[in-house]
């Protein structure tokens, strides 16, 4: 296959606007399925993981691809669901056309326009399928008006609906201003314009023609003379547009009634960009131009562990060509592979490839070290593509096996899944002896406990993590440490007397040596410093860290026989110990900043929460339909705020955050802190 006949289509949209079924329908229509699939029943092409056919939600990017008219066209089946956006992203840049498929009964919803930006972002041209019109109370023209409002007026109708609900028939293409009915096939036969609809189909046509005429002056003058562009021109113009983000053309039909596939299918690969016609992706290193020939350069969107086959990495060739047996350098990593097993994928299945051109996406097997973001390169090219950005984690868990044999299971267990999912993290937080796993919702953390589980057969409990609490002091003083033993033999002795004052928020801990005429012996000092320091890992009040803490050494003694190490570093726990009732101790606690997206009405509900959660609402802005809250809120108070706004908003929120310091925590709450610390204690 030549690249100039390849169309990499990416279905991106919010969950459940029917992207899987319209895979599903192109899949069949173009004849690469026999049957069609139903999620209904797990039996879909591009839903095959099995927390994703039990779910009946997409979880992962999917890749498969179907012949239509000469041409190969990938589909890039995504994750509609906000917490596994990651898959949505990595995979809008390796597309070269999105399709937003937006259902005709919900209309524009919060993916939708957040997806929308991230395609904006990645210079994609875009295209809407406006599904599920055969549903009750699905609408067409009401869909329409709304994507204008929310997208501007680029977008331009180019198919439209004959019927609707179940009485939905056909498709009438705009362009040629003829109509296709289907009945009882999934490929449309002409029939008569209907009477209803010939005003509506002429406005649309003349909006659409003088949208094409417009983009040339000698167009334009001969449509005054009262000559029409040419099919050809207008697919022409409308192509170009696309690729300038100039126009979104709009699509219809219905995935589940195989009504407005095959036209679809058409407007792809007559109107589609081919990968040649690709921006230049954003680089890290080195140049590309986007060419068939010329050095080889792959992206790798996303690696997953298949039991049988090992590490599985989907790739999108950018430039060159990737052949079975090349020797290909991750530059990403600086490392080398050769590309044994390079296959074509088709959902969960396999077709062995020997040579993937230029804008092709296969996958390759048993290549360990590649992740997702690595470029693989004809070696020395120097060529690196940008990783794609991905939100940070919004919650976290804390991860516990179910039997303590299965520890270093789990640990290896997570290791994997974190690499095979850049929206994932783990960390081990040794103060409170937990391993926390954080991500993008409660959803997301439980899918991936059900995936530790079925892949790597360790069975998790998860718990609320423990908040990193952390204390300070707010008063100076003066305390002398002293050691001192005498038990037979050589004794050990040493004394410090250290000084102990606030520092400014972040600071962390400093140690300042002000002795005098050799009081402490050069040699020891160190050791009063990691002694305080020992005794700062446990604070007096709840046992957290102490930070912003200035430790001054200004005197001791010493003995010349008996003084060690170990007895200054004694010296210096008993300094901080001693001094600890005197300092006004506080709690600190985290501070995040919340950035939370709603659609107006549920900016009381929002706001009201916020300042229930002790938070202090430092803005508000608005982005396209929604209103943006930013926030400052104590962490402990946001660890399942990912639940807390699914349930205020309906789903239709969505927030990031970030730590930003710690704070001194409000006497009343600090009490509850040192409370539990002391029952955690007894
Ligand atoms: N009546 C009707 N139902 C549809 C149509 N398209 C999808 N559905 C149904 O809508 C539900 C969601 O469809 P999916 O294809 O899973 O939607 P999705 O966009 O892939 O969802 P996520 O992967 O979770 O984001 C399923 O029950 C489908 O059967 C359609 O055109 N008509
Ligand atoms: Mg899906």
């Amino acid at each position: 296959m030549v690249p100039e006949r390849i169309r990499n289509v990416v279905l991106v949209g919010h969950g459940s606007s029917g992207k899987t079924s319209l895979a599903e329908a192109l899949l069949n229509t173009a004849g690469a399925t026999t049957r069609v699939g139903r999620v209904e029943d797990g039996t879909t092409v591009t839903d095959f993981e099995p927390e994703e056919t039990e779910r009946q939600i997409s979880l992962n990017v999917a890749v498969a691809s179907c012949e239509w008219k000469g041409h190969k066209i990938n589909i890039l089946d995504t994750p509609g669901y906000a917490d596994f956006t990651g898959d949505a992203l990595a995979a809008l840049r390796v597309a070269d056309m999105a399709i937003f498929v937006v259902s005709g009964v919900d209309g524009v919803e919060v993916q939708t326009e957040a997806l929308w930006r991230a395609a904006a972002a990645e210079k994609l041209p875009r295209v809407v399928f406006v599904n599920k019109l055969d549903r009750e109370r699905s609408s067409f023209q009401r869909t329409l008006t709304q994507l204008s409002e929310t997208f501007g007026k680029r977008i331009a109708p180019i198919q439209l609906p004959i019927g609707s609900e179940q009485n939905l028939k056909g498709i009438v293409r705009v362009v040629s201003n003829r109509a296709f009915g289907y009945q009882g096939s999934a490929i449309a036969s002409q029939i008569d314009l209907p009477e209803d609809m010939v005003d509506t189909v002429s406005a649309a046509h003349t909006t659409l023609i003088e949208a094409v005429v417009e983009t040339d002056d000698e167009m334009m003058e001969r449509y005054f003379e009262g000559e029409e562009p040419t099919r050809d021109q207008i697919i022409a113009s409308v192509h170009s547009g696309m690729l300038k983000g100039e126009i979104f053309p709009v699509l219809c039909g219905s995935a589940g009634a195989l009504i407005g596939i095959d036209t679809l299918a058409d407007f792809i690969v007559d109107f589609g960009p081919n990968p040649l016609e690709h921006a230049t992706p954003p680089m890290e290193s080195g140049e590309l131009s986007v060419s068939a020939d010329g050095p080889a350069a792959a992206f790798v969107f996303k690696t997953h562990s298949d039991p049988y086959v090992g590490r599985i990495s989907l790739f999108r060739v950018f430039s060159g060509s990737v052949k079975v047996d090349d020797n290909l350098e991750n530059s990403s990593q600086s490392s080398n592979g050769r590309m044994h097993n390079l296959f074509f994928m088709q959902g969960k299945d396999h077709h062995d490839a020997q040579e993937v051109v230029t804008g092709d996406i296969a996958a390759v097997a048993k290549l360990d070290n590649v992740l997702a973001g690595d470029t693989l390169v004809t070696p020395g090219s120097g060529i690196r593509v940008k990783p794609v950005e991905f939100p940070n984690p919004v919650m976290s868990v804390a991860i516990f096996p179910k039997s303590s044999q299965d520890e270093d299971k789990l640990s290896g267990a997570l290791q994997k899944i974190v690499e095979e999912d850049p929206t994932l993290s783990v960390e081990r937080r040794p103060e409170t002896h937990e391993t926390v796993l954080s991500g993008l919702g409660d959803t997301h953390l439980d899918v991936t406990a059900a995936r530790i589980s079925r892949k790597f057969g360790v069975e998790i409990d998860t718990a609320i993590p423990t908040v990193p609490y952390r204390e300070s002091i707010t008063a100076t003083t003066n305390a002398e440490g002293k050691h001192k033993k005498q038990s037979g033999g050589r004794g050990q002795f040493g004394v410090a007397f250290v000084k102990f004052g606030p520092l400014p928020r972040g600071t962390g801990f400093e140690f300042v040596n002000a002795t005098k005429g050799g009081s402490v012996p050069r040699q020891f000092i160190p050791a009063v410093e990691k002694g305080v320091q020992e005794a700062l890992a446990k604070g007096p009040l709840a046992g957290y860290p102490v930070v912003d803490i200035q430790a001054t050494l200004y005197d001791g003694k010493y003995h010349s026989v008996d003084s060690d190490e170990m007895s200054f570093r004694m010296a210096g726990i008993m300094a901080f110990r001693a001094a600890s009732a005197n300092l006004g101790a506080v709690i600190l606690e985290p501070i995040v900043e919340a950035m939370i997206r709603v659609p107006e009405e549920y900016m009381g509900d929002v706001i009201g929460d916020i300042n229930a959660k002790r938070g202090r609402v430092l803005g508000m802005d608005s982005e396209a339909h929604l209103r943006v809250v930013t926030a400052e809120v104590p962490l402990g108070e946001m660890q399942r705020y990912a639940v807390d706004l699914r349930s205020m908003t309906g789903g239709r929120g969505y927030f990031s955050m970030e730590f930003r310091r710690y704070d001194e925590m409000p006497h009343q709450e600090a009490q509850k802190v040192i409370e539990a610390a002391r029952k955690e204690d007894s």
